[in-house]
């Protein structure tokens, strides 16, 4: 007799816990043309470059990012990112990756006012499709705008985009993918605001 036959009759074999598998997050980069979406991307994996090709319909890149000790995680979050062209020639791919987003970041350049004027137009297109979506409004290459004059008109202040964003009511982030400043913190807003909602 096997040593295996010693469980009651009618009980079934044990099942062994299923390892935890990380949770899986879809977010979307969305604005203007030249915002600097696919660099962001790049500077989170550290592959910057500084002349990228525009981007065609859409990329996806999946990023792991660990979101340390929390009961309900497995430690690991797997982030598929969705970098999506800013021409209005791709809009009606664009709308179908809006239209499955768990999170957008809405980037604009923030040395550049009419970006940030067309990051409106992005903002009420991924509202309407995805209402549910957490969304950050996103001010890229905070470098160069620290490089012109203060009094620039084409420069968008942190007070106009914090502005802005409390408009939307969503947060504010401003970033240089070129430095990879605020980079990894916007990111990581991300798994923070999963794990919190
Ligand atoms: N100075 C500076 N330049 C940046 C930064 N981020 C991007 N750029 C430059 O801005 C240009 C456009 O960047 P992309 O990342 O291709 O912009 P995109 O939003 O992906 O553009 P599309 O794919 O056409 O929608 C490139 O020449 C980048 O090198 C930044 O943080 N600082
Ligand atoms: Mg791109």
């Amino acid at each position: 007799m096997s040593c295996c036959s010693a469980r009651p009759k009618g009980q079934s074999a044990p099942i062994a816990p299923a390892p935890l598998r990380p949770a899986t997050i879809r977010l979307v980069m969305a604005g203007p043309m030249r915002s600097g979406k696919t660099s962001l991307v790049q500077s989170m994996m550290g592959i910057y470059t500084k002349q990228p090709s525009p981007t065609i319909g859409a990329d996806v890149n999946v990023l792991h990012l660990k979101t340390g000790e929390h009961p309900s995680s497995p430690g690991v979050v797997r982030l598929l990112v969705y970098d999506i062209s800013g021409s209005p020639h791709f809009s009606s791919v664009a709308c179908a990756y809006y239209k499955m987003a768990d999170f957008f970041f809405l980037v604009f350049d923030a040395s550049d006012r009419d970006s940030f004027r067309r990051v409106a137009d992005f903002r009420a297109r991924t509202s309407t499709l995805r209402p549910g979506a957490y969304a950050f409004l996103v001010g890229n290459k905070a470098d160069r705008r620290a490089n012109e004059p203060f009094t620039s008109p084409l420069r968008v202040s942190r007070e106009e985009g914090e502005k802005k964003a409390a408009e939307w009511g969503i947060p504010y982030f401003e970033v240089s993918a070129k430095h990879e400043t605020g980079v990894r913190e916007l990111f990581a807003q991300v798994c923070a605001a999963r794990l919190v909602g």
